[in-house]
């Protein structure tokens, strides 16, 4: 399988998570990609290639531009404000005071753009997410070229960033814009299906009014998980894209045979929509050691559920996203890929 990678996702290396009260190492690190890299050199997958520049054209097809004019800008404003740490958001446009104006100063406008306050903003995360997205546009491109599969290594993730939202490790929403490069191609209808342990909320709000992006997600309940205000099942889209959008929530502790219930309904769904192309949030967080997580999938399970995803012989490219077992993460993301070249 063809393999999309760049050292610039090193770029991203911001120094504090906010978690549990405490300012903490990221779970979200370089780390993450250099154990999958390995992995794969280990198991010869040697088909690695770099991105190419496709510019700011694909990105701006997704998200808005004052938003990623802040992201481009923001560290520099922050830096200016004169503050010793790293970009976190504080205040936000919540409930009873709903006024949607940018602000002037940094503070409001980190407030305005975030939807959750785990996520820094670190010098050169800009750098790093404008990357990981050619990363996914150089993905769809070679697949809409003829690879039957790519796998797209992007860092820092983006199912979590809407058009105009990051928060959640996320910035700029690389399956999106693959997605939506695939239909700048061409193809009619394209699926993406989430199976990332927490609901891709930035995907779904992307595609929630659009019939030619079907959007399918598998994780834990947002009553007790990350990012907790969407993700239900009653959201199934709206206009035109009623009937495009499909959630599918799973309590605490759940296995791989209830997960993967799920996933054959998904995939039964996919293969009635009857896609051009498939993107696949690829999130190995599922995994039952994984420290932020709660469902309980093994090693072996992960090669399984690659399988159910190669036989149904679409195009397909893989995206990454979470997964913070870190040295398990190698092993569970090959297995997917490997699951599915074995098909
Ligand atoms: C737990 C707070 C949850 C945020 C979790 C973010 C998950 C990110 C991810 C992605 F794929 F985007 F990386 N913190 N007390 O795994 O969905
Ligand atoms: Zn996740």
């Amino acid at each position: 399988m063809k393999i999309i990678h760049t050292d610039r996702h090193r770029l991203r290396a911001s120094k504090t998570e906010l978690s549990g009260g405490e300012l903490i190492a990221p779970h979200e690190c370089p780390e993450r990609v250099e154990h999958i890299l390995a992995e794969l050199r280990k198991r010869g997958h040697t088909d690695i290639v770099e991105p190419d520049d496709w510019g700011m054209g694909p990105i701006l097809r997704v998200h808005d531009a004052d938003f990623v004019d802040f992201l481009q800008t923001c560290w520099a404003e922050w830096k200016a404000d004169g503050n010793a740490g790293e970009a976190i958001a504080t205040t936000w446009p919540s409930r009873r005071m709903p006024r949607m104006k940018v602000p002037r100063h940094i503070d409001g406008k980190l407030g305005y753009y975030c939807l959750a306050s785990e996520t820094s903003i670190s010098e050169g995360t800009w750098e790093a997410a404008y990357a990981a997205a050619q990363v996914a546009v150089t993905g769809a491109k070679a697949v809409k070229r003829g690879e039957r599969a790519a796998f797209a290594l992007c860092r820092p993730p983006g199912h979590h960033a809407a058009q105009d939202m990051f928060g959640g490790y996320c910035f700029l929403n690389n399956a999106a814009i693959a997605a939506q490069s695939f239909r700048d191609a061409g193809a009619i209808r394209v699926a993406v299906l989430d199976v990332d342990f927490h609901h891709g909320n930035g995907t779904q709000a992307i595609f929630y009014d659009r019939d030619d992006v079907f959007f399918l997600s598998i994780h834990g309940d947002p009553d007790d998980a990350f990012p907790h205000f969407l993700g239900g099942m009653d959201e199934t889209g709206e206009g035109r894209g009623d009937g495009f959008n499909a959630n599918y929530p799973l309590p605490p502790g759940c296995p791989y045979d209830k997960w993967s219930e799920a996933l054959d309904d998904a995939l039964t769904r996919i293969m009635m929509y009857s896609p051009d192309a498939l993107v696949i949030s690829l999130g190995v967080d599922t995994f039952e050691r994984d420290p932020i997580s709660f469902f309980k999938l093994t090693s072996d399970d992960f090669t399984d559920y690659g399988r159910k995803l190669g036989k149904l012989g679409l195009p397909t490219l893989f995206v990454m996203e979470g997964g913070y077992a870190v040295a398990e993460i190698g092993v569970n993301t090959v297995n997917v890929l490997e699951g599915f070249e074995n098909a």
